[in-house]
């Protein structure tokens, strides 16, 4: 019988072994698994649950928030601001940070999260998720404010997401690979079940709101033109497209089994970087992304090497199999010379 490895166990064993993670890291991943598992337990009661629909309010971003938004959000913040190893929170749903309460101790570490991504896929029962990331606090600093948060993507010390589908799918990285966790339902634990995840070089899928080409800048355009265009065309081959509307979805098939997600710059809001958020979106995606052996840039740049300025800042994303991400860059850099 193969032995099974449980996300404790798992998780230990890299503290120990391996010394890749400080044990209130570990504490802290843990803290935010069990954090999903609850959040699983409210999406898969759905209707009977009356956890579906609006919440009746808007969040920062002037969307509004539905049910499971809000009650992803509690549930993370209930999770992770007592155990000690967090100096603060922040996340999609509130404006600005969430200091751990004085009454509880504090720690070094800083979580970011999208409670729920995908929120319009909530009502219509189509995979959703929570992606989180994390930083340390800059040594020597004192108290903590928003300027703590604005560190660019390669100093994340931790960055996963939680996909709610057919399966509720845990996939972390700490900087050495990717692990995949599946929740066995049963047992309630995360069971590591693939810790060599790796998205190939090459692909045929291209993943994108087709609805938006004609706002799209032309090497965009034309990158998409020519996948359209299948093997009769300049690829010479035939490409698939998919577009599930849940980043964490969409990411999810790209480490199972390839392809390239874009979610760029359009003309609608010129003034707008992109639909996605850097810094608990696009940062964390990228960290997996890259540890799987896929590349990620904002069209033009490493996202990981951007630099913040605001914590809700929004930035444009390709990401996935290394050469066409490598491609769609160079299709833009070109264009702006
Ligand atoms: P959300 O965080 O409010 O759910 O928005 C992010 C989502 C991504 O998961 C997804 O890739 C994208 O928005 C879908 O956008 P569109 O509605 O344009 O297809
Ligand atoms: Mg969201």
């Amino acid at each position: 019988m193969t032995r099974r490895i449980s996300l404790t166990q798992y998780l230990i064993e890299q503290q120990r072994q391996h010394g890749a993670i400080p044990q209130e890291l570990r504490l802290l991943i843990e803290v935010v698994a069990r954090a999903c598992k609850r959040i699983a337990i409210s999406v898969n009661k759905g209707a009977l649950g009356e956890v579906l629909g609006s919440a009746g309010s808007e969040n920062v971003q002037g969307e509004v928030q539905k049910k499971l938004d809000i009650i992803a959000n509690e549930v993370l913040i209930e999770a992770n601001e007592w155990g000690g190893h967090l100096a603060a929170m922040a996340s999609e749903e509130m404006e600005g940070i969430y200091l751990v309460p004085n009454r509880f101790p504090q720690g070094e570490y800083l979580l970011m999260f999208d409670p729920l991504d995908g929120s319009s896929n909530i009502d219509v029962n189509v995979s959703i998720g929570t992606i989180f990331s994390v930083l340390k606090k800059a040594e020597g600093s004192k108290g903590v404010s928003e300027e703590d948060f604005l560190q660019p993507g390669s100093a994340q010390a931790a960055a996963g997401y939680c996909v709610y589908g057919p399966q509720t799918t845990l996939v972390l990285t700490f900087g050495q690979g990717v692990a995949m966790f599946t929740l066995d339902r049963e047992q309630g634990s995360f069971v590591l079940t693939s810790d060599e995840v790796k998205i190939p070089e090459d692909t045929k899928e291209f993943a994108i709101n087709m609805s938006n080409m004609r706002h799209w800048d032309a090497p965009m355009q034309r990158y998409v033109e020519e996948c359209l265009a299948g093997s009769t065309g300049p690829r010479g081959k035939d490409f698939n497209m998919r577009w599930i509307a849940s980043m964490v979805a969409d990411v999810h098939r790209i480490l199972t089994r390839g392809g390239v997600f874009m979610y760029p710059w359009d003309k609608r809001e010129p003034n707008k970087a992109g639909k996605l958020r850097l810094m608990y979106e696009a940062n964390p995606m990228a960290f997996l992304v890259e540890q799987a052996g896929g590349a990620a840039t904002n069209a033009k740049q490493r996202i990981m090497d951007l630099q913040p300025t605001q914590l809700h800042e929004r930035v444009s994303v390709v990401l996935g199999s290394k050469n066409e991400v490598e491609r769609v860059t160079a299709y833009h850099l070109e264009a702006a010379q």
